[in-house]
């Protein structure tokens, strides 16, 4: 077989209408942006893959960072396992973490895809798994901090498309009476076998974290996400400590030493890394390893098409975070049944671009 040969990279700067605007302790979003990486081969194969790094201002700087990257690989064999290895090794000077992590990472989920693109398999099964049919998934795309007399009916919609049996609701409200409120009303929308997972988005100090879950701790949540700021280790263990309801944390997990780190200070007792932040296909796969080590769940965190793939290889895989922020950039958007993620058997990760919608939503780098 002739070698996968990188040649260039095309980058292209999208920002998304969301359906439900996101109203959180992080801040109000009507929009999202994406970058868009393709990476062109020797071969009639293109390498997808796209990121989300939250502040369109700051795409030009990740943008670049993934242009420095793939300098040193251009006209080289596409080897998805030392590109990592190489590029992490080349951040030491500049720190492994933040802005040319999120390149780094959007280039490792491009290569995956060429690479198993070359073989024509999907990439679970090049990487030797198999495309599994119950990947359970909860619909994060709503209930943000909207209205409590709001919430009911949006619980209703969120699940009935997908037939999903997980939610996620963002707390952290005014008072402990009015998340209970809040909790109410998910279940009267989409009913009482729901399960609700919840969010705090890092919205309080330790002392408010600890009094806001005791006073939440039975009411049934599945999850409390971020109740502090997520690199307070210590302060996370110490909820960890007096609370029943699992603590969750990982999306602020820079890179895999991230998770570890967390593991060691029993910070958290489940994780969700997040694609992008955790170093792509390569840096997801390593903190799959560790989580199994300490014998923890893990979740995923937005991109929940590649995260699908990466579940199915992730031995103590749990909830996988449905978003169909991206849906409108790609062909053929991935579909959610009976709770369960659709993992279409197509090469790579079966994106391809909807060119239409990338080109209207297109902004300068
Ligand atoms: C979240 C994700 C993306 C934007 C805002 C908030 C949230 C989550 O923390 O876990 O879905
Ligand atoms: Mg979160």
């Amino acid at each position: 077989m002739e070698d996968l040969l990188f040649k260039e990279v095309k980058i292209r700067a999208v920002d998304l209408p969301l359906k439900n605007p996101i109203v959180s302790h992080l801040g109000t979003f009507e929009r999202w942006p994406y970058l868009c990486v393709d990476i062109i081969t020797n071969q009639n194969v293109i390498g997808n893959s796209y990121i989300g790094p939250y502040l369109k201002e700051y795409l030009p700087a990740i943008a670049s960072s993934i242009k420095v990257l793939c300098k040193s690989n251009e006209g080289k064999i596409i080897e998805p396992y030392t590109f990592y290895q190489n590029s992490m090794k080349s951040l030491s000077l500049l720190g492994f973490k933040g802005i040319p992590l999120y390149g780094l990472a959007a280039l490792d989920i491009a290569l995956w895809d060429a690479f198993a693109k070359s073989y024509n398999k999907p990439f679970v099964k090049l990487f030797g798994g198999s495309i599994k049919n119950n990947i359970k998934a909860y619909n994060s795309s709503g209930l943000w901090l909207i209205k409590n007399d709001k919430i009911a009916q949006e619980a209703e919609t969120l699940k009935r498309n997908g037939d999903f049996k997980a939610l996620k609701l963002r707390i952290g409200r005014e008072s402990f009476k009015t998340d209970i409120q809040a909790y109410n009303e998910v279940i009267r929308g989409a009913g009482p076998d729901i399960v609700v997972m919840s969010d705090f988005n890092q919205c309080f100090s330790k002392n408010q974290a600890i009094k806001r879950c005791h006073a939440l701790d039975d009411i049934g949540f599945y999850w409390f996400e971020e109740p502090v700021q997520y690199n307070m280790l210590e302060d996370m263990n110490k909820i960890c400590r007096e609370i029943k309801t699992p603590i969750i944390v990982g999306e602020n997990f820079h890179g895999p030493k991230d998770a570890h780190n967390a593991l060691l200070n029993n910070s958290c007792d489940m994780i969700m890394p997040d694609l992008m932040r955790i170093g792509g296909v390569s840096g997801w796969l390593k903190t799959a390893s560790i989580a199994e080590s300490f014998n923890i769940e893990v979740s995923t965190h937005l991109y929940p098409e590649v995260s699908a793939h990466l579940m199915c290889l992730t031995p103590t895989a749990e909830w996988l975070e449905w978003v169909d922020w991206a849906n409108p950039i790609i062909k053929d958007p991935y579909k959610v049944k009976n709770g369960n993620v659709i993992i279409p058997d197509k090469a790579g990760f079966g994106i391809e671009w909807n060119e239409s919608v990338i080109s209207e939503y297109k902004i300068d780098l």
